[in-house]
């Protein structure tokens, strides 16, 4: 057992995760976290998110007594910062969770601590939080390890991606990577790539823009075969047999909290720069509302031609498939916007959810079965079994039947 204690702030998607994982491998974590009901969950062993294998985890590393959560920091010699960091007006991002967490573990802070970044951040974060812990503890300046690590986890397989994905370290000086890499050589499996801070906020901020535009790419063939009356998943398929070419899927946009967001971090920096990942953003966004609108029409048509208003089944509502995370979900905006437009009746389906407060949910096979438009919005593995119909008008922006 090491005598090594590390204080955690942020008991969310991430951070619980990381927690769970550094404390099984008998590490002290004082995880910390605003909410006493997240707090009180985690004491009890239990979680307060879905997300495979976790529960045991934190199980296990509670009832071995290396987890413990609180709403208050402790005194400890590795600070991890593992929370949100969400956006203000006009998509700027918002980096005052970031700078609270900081500023909770700054009386902690003693010579030779670690204090590490996980949180994705705009460019030059972890040297502005530097400077704050410097001007306020004086009598430490330099004499910190300060790192910045972002996570780069799949949501549904975060327990496996956190051990063996590789890393990319940045510190402030060449002692903080190196201090930075060896904590984290505890518990990942994965290379640790040892870089600078800057460049380490930027690639996290590179990885997700890098998706995004390549997504945008696929929705936009989706517009354009729409238009000339092609399959668009053919289409790719085919495209993709070039030895080079590696065409990512179309959907009915791009959600979640990571790759329909950090790309703004890069745009409100440097608008002028950024032109094609600001339009990515762009075309991911508008797929939604396309979306919206065809199926609109398409029920319009349906009722001119057959003189009753149809029936939709309006498939999905999670941002991707297989889960019941709705975070910036292009499925659940198309549907709310389907349904503020009073242009049909509808049935909502969400099989990885049980209720929902905003509509009610039907059953995914009676859905299918009962409606007269089919309005594919995430390709849930569940909808793959539905039997596809000649009878019945199935608008497939998922790509369920490609
Ligand atoms: N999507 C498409 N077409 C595709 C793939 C995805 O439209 O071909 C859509 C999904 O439906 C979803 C959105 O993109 O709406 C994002 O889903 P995702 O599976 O691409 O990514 P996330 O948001 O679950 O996780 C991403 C990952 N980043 C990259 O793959 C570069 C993950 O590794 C990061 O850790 C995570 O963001 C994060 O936390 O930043």
């Amino acid at each position: 057992m090491s005598s090594q204690k590390v204080v955690m702030i942020g008991l969310g998607y991430i951070g619980l995760p990381t927690a769970a994982l550094i404390a099984n491998s008998d590490i002290q974590v004082h995880g910390v976290d605003i909410n006493p009901q997240v707090v009180e969950t985690i004491n009890a062993g239990k979680i307060h998110i879905v997300e495979p294998s976790l529960d045991k985890a934190v199980a296990s590393a509670v009832a071995k007594g290396f987890l413990k959560a609180s709403t208050f920091p402790v005194e400890a010699d590795t600070y991890l910062i593992v929370v949100p960091t969400p956006f203000k007006a006009k998509n700027e991002p918002d980096i005052s969770f970031v700078e609270s967490a900081t500023k909770a573990v700054i009386p902690f802070l003693k010579e030779n601590d670690l204090y590490i970044i996980e949180s994705t951040s705009p460019i030059g974060t972890t040297e502005k939080m530097m400077r704050m812990i410097y001007n306020s503890r004086p009598e430490l300046t330099d004499k910190l390890h300060i790192a910045y690590c972002p996570e780069r986890v799949l949501p549904g397989n975060v327990m496996h991606e956190l051990v063996y994905n590789d890393r990319v370290i940045g510190g402030v000086n060449e002692i903080s990577t190196l201090k930075a890499t060896n904590f984290y050589k505890q518990f990942v499996k994965g290379e640790l790539h040892p870089t600078n801070a800057k460049t380490a906020e930027m690639c996290k901020l590179t990885e997700n823009s890098s998706r995004d535009v390549q997504i945008a790419f696929a929705n936009e063939l989706s517009l354009i075969c729409d238009k000339a009356d092609i399959n668009v998943w053919e289409l790719i398929r085919l495209a993709n047999k070039h030895p080079r070419v590696n065409i990512l899927q179309p959907s009915s946009g791009v959600g979640g909290h990571c790759i329909a967001v950090d790309p703004y971090f890069i745009t409100s920096e440097f608008p002028k720069e950024a032109r094609l990942i600001g339009v990515a953003r762009e075309v991911n966004n508008f797929k939604s509302s396309w979306c919206a609108e065809k199926t609109k029409n398409v029920i319009l048509e349906f009722q001119l031609k057959n003189g009753r208003m149809p029936l939709s089944a309006l498939m999905g509502l999670s941002f991707k498939p297989d889960i019941d995370d709705l975070r910036e979900s292009p499925a659940k905006q198309i549907v709310e916007e389907l349904i503020k437009s009073e242009n049909g009746d509808f049935l909502v389906v969400e099989p990885n959810i049980e209720d929902y407060s905003k509509f009610k949910l039907s059953d995914y096979k009676d859905a299918f079965e009962k409606a007269d438009i089919i309005v594919f919005l995430v390709a849930h593995t569940l909808f793959k079994n539905l039997t596809f119909r000649n009878d019945k008008i199935i608008l497939d922006f998922a790509g369920v039947y490609k």
